[in-house]
């Protein structure tokens, strides 16, 4: 039996300053309209699309904050995506930055919400991990203010379930970790959409930028074979604002293989029919959980959040 659900990742190139969220909901309609005419179910875009990625600059004023934020969604301005996405029946991944007022306070975070062929949505991400710093450095040729700009998302890892199999989300920098890919699949996750936007340059480490491609694509190839889930990672990818941005956007397979990945730094769809049941060799039979170990013999708590010292 096959449970195919045809995927694109719509990388976006550059998002200038210059153009409105108006402007950039366009682009990402015309981009579902393709992905529909190629008979996808899911178009996934990236981490906060609408806008140029705010964290690479230092921002005091909070209105000009603020102004990068969606205190809805959908919200007027993606009211139109969510309306096309129910005319075309095809679902999608949104990423964005969330203004939330929760208990009588202001919260915000970076998000992304997983929107059914309805235009429903079926459920939201916060950012679990936020890299970069929370003070300015203005003699790095640019800012990674997440610290600053985001708190860390307190929705967890959830799945749910979607498109014929088991859904989940993360956030750019999330794919980095193992604990990701584990903390899903072991709520099932069968396919993990993401979005990014990763310079090509690390202004305290520059001997890694060589590496930045081959970091990326490490730890999701490894995440996705680890845990036999199918891995979409989407670019905001070229030039944004002064800042080079790489590309690889990519669909990886079970069995960590690259699939499909990007040619360009623009717009761009990635796209592949993914068979959900690739998955089961990896977690019945390479990896189960199960009947595969015995982490009580670990001589470690699972639960520990950080490695205790050996014993003495
Ligand atoms: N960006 C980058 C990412 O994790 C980064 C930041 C790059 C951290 C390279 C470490 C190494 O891809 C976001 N937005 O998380």
């Amino acid at each position: 039996m096959s449970r195919i659900i045809k995927i694109a990742a719509a990388q976006s190139g550059p998002v200038p300053l210059s153009q409105s969220r108006e402007d950039v909901v366009e682009r990402l309609i015309e981009q579902m309209r393709s992905a529909k005419s190629q008979d996808c179910d899911l178009i996934v875009f990236t981490e906060c699309v609408l806008t140029a990625f705010f964290p690479h600059w230092w921002i005091e004023d909070e209105d000009e904050l603020d102004s990068y934020f969606e205190t809805q969604m959908p919200s007027p301005i993606t009211q139109p995506l969510f309306d096309e996405a129910a005319r075309l029946k095809i679902g999608f991944q949104l990423g964005y930055a969330e203004l939330a007022f929760e208990d009588g306070n202001k919260k915000r975070f970076n998000s992304s919400v997983l929107v059914g062929d309805d235009g429903q949505i079926i459920g939201k991400f916060r950012k679990v991990h936020l890299p970069g710093h929370r003070d300015h450095r203005p003699d790095n040729p640019f800012q990674n203010l997440e610290k600053r700009y985001f708190e860390f998302g307190d929705l967890g890892f959830p799945t749910w379930r979607a498109f014929g199999g088991v859904v989940g989300m993360c956030i750019c920098n999330g794919r980095r970790w193992s604990e990701t890919y584990r903390a899903l699949s072991l709520q099932g996750a069968e396919l993990i959409t993401l979005g990014f936007n990763t310079p090509g340059h690390h202004p305290e480490f520059p001997h890694l930028d060589e590496l930045s491609g081959f970091h990326h694509l490490l730890c999701m190839q490894a995440g996705a074979y680890q845990n036999g889930a199918w891995v979409v990672a989407v670019s905001k990818a070229g030039e944004e604002e002064g800042v080079h941005q790489i590309g690889h956007t990519c669909i990886i397979a079970p069995s960590g293989k690259v699939v499909a990945e990007s040619k360009t730094l623009e717009d761009e769809l990635v796209v592949h029919a993914c068979d959900l049941d690739e998955t089961i060799p990896y977690k019945e039979y390479i990896f189960n959980y199960e009947k595969n170990r015995r982490i009580e013999h670990y001589g470690i708590i699972a639960s520990q959040t950080s490695a205790a010292p050996p014993s003495s």
